[in-house]
C-alpha cells in the first residue's frame, strides 16, 4: 500500500468500495497504464473470487468517452453540456470566489454541499469536504435518499446492533428475504442461501416481483408495494395470540412489547391480506412457518422502506425475531446493514458541526425552486448524480436551470447533473487512489489502493477540498493534506488496533467478531443494552404514530403502483453511461391486456409529476397492478430523456424522512408515433 503509482504491466490487489453491501476484494491487471482486466480475488473469503459483471467493466468508465479529463466552465445554456477547458488554478479560484461571495452576501447557508455515497469509501466523504463546508457555515444536508427509514428503525430498536452476516445464512432453517433482491444487489449472499436450501432450509420471499429467489421459494408473498407493515403486524398478532411470543426473552432483553402488541391487535390475517393484496392463507402459512422454525433469519432489504409506511414497516420486521425468540443461535435473528459493526466515529473531521439549517436531500427540487431564506446560491455536487437518482426529477431540473444558481459538479464522468454545471471538476475513481472500503453486508474493512495513474487531470476529493480550504484562507494547517495524509489520519482514528492491522495487512477484528451471533456475541447498542420494540422517539417522530398503517391515497387517475428497484447494470447511476439494452417498463399481462398493449409497444408512463416514454416488456414477474422501471438510469436511456425518478413523489417516509421511490402511482398508455 505504500508503493508509488505503478508504471509497468502488473496485477494489483485492491477492493471495491462502491455502494454495494459486499465489498469484493479485487485483482486488477494493468498494461501500459490502463486497466485491462478486473476480477475478484480471494483475499475477502466472503466474496470468494467472483464479482459482478458491472464492475468487471469498470475499466470502460476509467478510460471511457464520458470521462471528465480536466476542469471546465460552462459556455452554453444550462443543460447543454457545452464547456470550455480551464486550468485547475483557474477553476479553484473561480469556485472559491463564488463560495466567498455567496457567504459574504447571503450568509453561509446559501451554500449547499450535495453529496451521497460516491465511491462510498471512508475517504471520499466527511474529510476535508466536511471541514470546508463546516468552516463556511454552509447548510447541512440530511443524507436521507437511502437507508434513512431502516437506519432510524435499527438505531431506535437495537442501537445499530450488527447483523447476522452472509456466512451464517448457511446455518438457517428458515430464510425470509423481505424487500431485497440479492441476486442483483448483494450477489455474494446467494450462495449461502443456496447452501442453506441444500441442507433443507425453507425460503420465504416478500416482494411485489417474482425475483430469482422468489421463483425458488417455498412461499412467495407478492405484496402490493407499501403494505409490508400490515403483513408484519399480522405476524406479530399471530405470535402474541398463539403463544408464539417468547415471553422469557422479552422480559429479559426487551421492552415495548406490550405497546407493539396493542398496535398489532387489529391486524388479523384477513385484514392484512386485504391491504397487501395476497391471500390470508398465505400470510397465515408464513406466520406459522416463522413461529415454528429455528434458526430463522430475516434478510430485511431496502425495497420495503421506500414508501409512506417504510419506517414502521422496517421496525415491525426487525421486531419479529425479538418477539418470536429467534436470537441467540447461529443462523437466526436479522440481517440489515453492518456499516455500524466497527463502531467508527469520524473523529478525523476534527471540526464541530455548526448549527446551520438542515436540508433533506430528497427535497433538492423544492429547495432550489422554493422561496427559502437565504436562497441556495451555490450548489456543490460531489459523490452524487441527483438528476438521475433523486425524487421529482423535473423539479430538480427546474432548480438546476436557475440562472442565478452557481452549480459545481465534481465527478468522474459527464453525468446528467454535470450537464447543468457552471464548473465541472474531474474526480479520480477508486482505481486511481487510496480509500478504505467498508462492507455493509459481510463485516469487512479493506484498503483500496491505486492501480493506475490519475486519468487526465482528475484529482481525489481530499486534495480538491484541501485546495479550496487553502484558497479561501480556511486552512488552519491542522488537518491532513491530500489523499495519503488523509488515509493515514483516518487509519489512526479507527477504533482499537483496526488501523494498525489494516496498515500491516492483518485482518482487523470488530468487537463482536466477523460473524457475530446476535444476543450472544453482540447486543443492542441502546443505553440499557435492551431491544426497544416501541421506541417513544420513533412514535413521536412518525407522521401517523409508530406501527400505524397509512392506507394508499385514492388515485383513480393513476391506478398502477410504480417501483424502481436496482438492476445488474448499474450501481445506483454509476456505470449508467455505458451502452446497454433499451429500457422497458415491466408490466403484468393482465394490465397490458386491459390496455390493449403488446410486447415491445411504445408506452407513455405518466402522473402529475412527469412522464417517461419507453418500450414495454410484458412479464408475469410483477404482480398485477404494479409496474417496474429500473433504478439508476441516465436520461439517454429513455425516449423522452426522463427516468423513473420523474414519476417519484418527493414525499417522505413516516419514520426517518426517507425517499418514497416505491410509492409512485402512474397510468400507462400507448404512444402513437
Ligand atoms: N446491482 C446493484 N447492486 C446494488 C445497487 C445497485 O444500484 N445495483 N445499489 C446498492 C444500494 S445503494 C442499495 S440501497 C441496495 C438495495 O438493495 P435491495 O434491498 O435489494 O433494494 P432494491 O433493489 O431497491 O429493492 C429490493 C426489492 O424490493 C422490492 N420492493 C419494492 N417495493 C417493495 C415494497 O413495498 N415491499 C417489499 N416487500 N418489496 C418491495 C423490489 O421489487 C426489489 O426486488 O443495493 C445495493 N446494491
Ligand atoms: N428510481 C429510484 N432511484 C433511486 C433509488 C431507487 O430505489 N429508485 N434508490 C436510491 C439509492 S438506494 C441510492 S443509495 C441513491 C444513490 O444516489 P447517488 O449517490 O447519486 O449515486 P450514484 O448515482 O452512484 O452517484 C454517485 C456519483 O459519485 C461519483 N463519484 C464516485 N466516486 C467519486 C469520488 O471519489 N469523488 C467524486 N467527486 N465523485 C465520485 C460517481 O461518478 C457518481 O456519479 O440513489 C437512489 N435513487
Ligand atoms: S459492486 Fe458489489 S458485487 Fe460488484 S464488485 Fe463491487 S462489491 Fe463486488
Ligand atoms: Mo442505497
Amino acid at each position: 500500500m505504500s508503493s508509488p503509482r505503478p508504471k509497468h504491466d502488473r496485477s494489483v490487489e485492491t477492493a471495491c468500495p462502491l455502494d454495494c453491501p459486499d465489498s469484493c476484494s479485487l485483482r486488477v491487471t494493468t498494461s501500459a497504464g490502463k486497466v485491462t482486466a478486473l476480477d475478484g480475488s480471494t483475499r475477502n473469503p466472503v466474496t470468494a473470487g467472483f464479482i459482478c459483471s458491472k464492475v468487471r467493466q469498470f475499466g470502460e468508465r476509467v478510460h471511457g468517452a464520458a470521462r471528465v479529463l480536466h476542469p471546465m466552465v460552462r459556455v452554453g445554456p444550462k443543460g447543454n453540456a457545452a464547456f470550455s477547458r480551464v486550468t485547475w488554478d483557474e477553476a479553484i479560484d473561480l469556485v472559491a470566489g463564488r463560495l466567498r461571495e455567496a457567504r459574504d452576501t447571503f450568509g453561509g447557508e446559501s451554500i449547499l454541499p450535495f453529496c451521497y455515497g460516491g465511491s462510498n469509501g471512508l475517504l471520499t466523504q466527511d474529510a476535508a469536504d466536511a471541514r470546508l463546508f463546516r468552516r463556511l457555515g454552509a447548510s447541512r444536508l440530511a443524507r436521507n435518499v437511502c437507508a434513512a427509514p431502516t437506519s432510524a428503525a435499527l438505531g431506535a430498536l437495537y442501537g445499530r446492533m450488527p447483523s447476522t452476516t452472509y456466512q451464517d445464512f448457511a446455518h438457517a432453517r428458515l430464510i425470509v428475504i423481505w424487500g431485497a433482491n440479492p441476486s442483483a444487489t448483494s450477489i455474494h449472499l446467494v450462495p449461502f442461501v443456496q447452501a442453506a436450501r441444500k441442507a433443507g432450509a425453507k425460503l420465504v420471499v416478500v416482494d411485489p416481483r417474482v425475483t430469482p429467489l422468489a421463483r425458488d421459494a417455498d412461499l412467495h408473498l407478492p405484496v402490493k408495494p407499501g403494505t409490508d407493515l400490515a403483513v408484519a403486524l399480522a405476524l406479530h398478532r399471530h405470535l402474541f395470540e398463539s403463544g408464539g411470543a417468547d415471553q422469557a426473552f422479552l422480559s429479559a432483553h426487551a421492552d415495548g412489547a406490550e405497546a407493539l402488541r396493542e398496535r398489532a391487535a387489529e391486524w388479523t390475517f384477513e385484514r392484512a391480506a386485504a391491504e397487501a393484496g395476497v391471500q390470508a392463507a398465505l400470510i397465515r402459512e408464513f406466520a406459522e412457518l416463522y413461529a415454528a422454525s429455528s434458526p430463522a433469519l430475516i434478510r430485511c432489504g431496502w425495497g420495503l422502506e421506500r414508501n409512506r409506511n417504510g419506517g414502521s414497516a422496517a421496525a415491525a420486521v426487525l421486531a419479529l425475531p425479538a418477539v418470536a425468540g429467534k436470537f441467540g443461535v447461529r443462523g437466526g435473528g436479522f440481517a440489515l446493514s453492518n456499516s455500524g459493526a466497527w463502531g467508527i466515529e469520524r473523529r478525523w473531521i476534527g471540526e464541530p458541526e455548526p448549527d446551520t439549517r438542515v436540508i433533506n436531500m430528497n427535497h433538492l427540487g423544492r429547495t432550489l425552486t422554493g422561496d427559502l431564506r437565504p436562497p441556495v446560491k451555490v450548489l456543490f455536487v460531489y459523490n452524487s448524480n441527483p438528476v438521475a437518482t433523486l425524487p421529482n426529477q423535473n423539479l430538480v431540473l427546474r432548480g438546476l436551470e436557475r440562472t442565478d444558481l452557481f452549480t459545481v459538479v465534481f465527478d468522474q464522468v459527464m453525468t446528467d447533473t454535470a450537464a447543468y454545471a457552471d464548473v465541472v471538476l474531474p474526480a479520480t475513481t477508486f482505481l486511481e487512489g487510496y480509500d478504505i472500503a467498508r462492507a455493509y453486508g459481510p463485516i469487512a474493512l479493506q484498503v483500496v489502493q491505486p492501480v493506475v495513474d490519475a486519468v487526465g487531470e482528475s484529482r481525489p476529493n481530499p486534495e480538491v477540498f484541501g485546495q479550496l480550504l487553502a484558497a479561501l484562507g480556511l486552512d488552519d494547517g491542522q488537518g491532513p493534506q491530500g489523499e495519503l495524509e488523509t488515509l493515514l489520519e483516518v487509519l489512526s482514528c479507527l477504533p482499537g488496533t483496526v488501523g494498525d492491522d489494516l496498515r500491516n495487512q492483518r485482518q482487523p477484528m470488530p468487537p463482536g467478531g466477523l460473524a457475530p451471533v446476535q444476543f450472544a456475541d453482540v447486543f443492542p447498542g441502546t443505553p440499557d443494552g435492551k431491544a426497544h420494540l416501541f421506541p417513544e422517539a420513533l412514535d413521536r417522530a412518525s407522521s401517523q404514530g409508530l406501527y400505524r398503517y397509512l392506507p394508499e391515497p385514492a388515485a383513480a387517475d393513476y391506478p398502477l403502483a410504480l417501483i424502481s428497484p436496482a438492476t445488474d447494470r448499474t450501481v445506483n447511476s454509476t456505470l449508467g453511461e455505458l451502452p446497454g439494452v433499451e429500457t422497458a417498463l415491466v408490466m403484468h399481462p393482465l394490465d397490458s391486456r386491459a390496455r390493449g398493449l403488446e410486447e415491445g409497444a411504445s408506452v407513455r408512463v405518466f402522473n402529475d409529476l412527469g412522464e417517461v416514454v419507453c418500450g414495454l416488456s410484458i412479464e408475469p414477474t410483477v404482480r398485477p397492478g404494479t409496474v417496474a422501471l429500473p433504478k439508476g438510469l441516465w436520461r439517454a436511456a429513455t425516449k423522452n430523456r426522463a427516468t423513473a425518478t420523474a414519476l417519484v413523489p418527493d414525499t417522505l417516509s413516516d419514520v426517518g424522512a426517507g425517499a418514497c421511490f416505491n410509492d409512485a402511482r402512474v397510468q400507462v398508455v400507448r404512444v402513437v408515433d
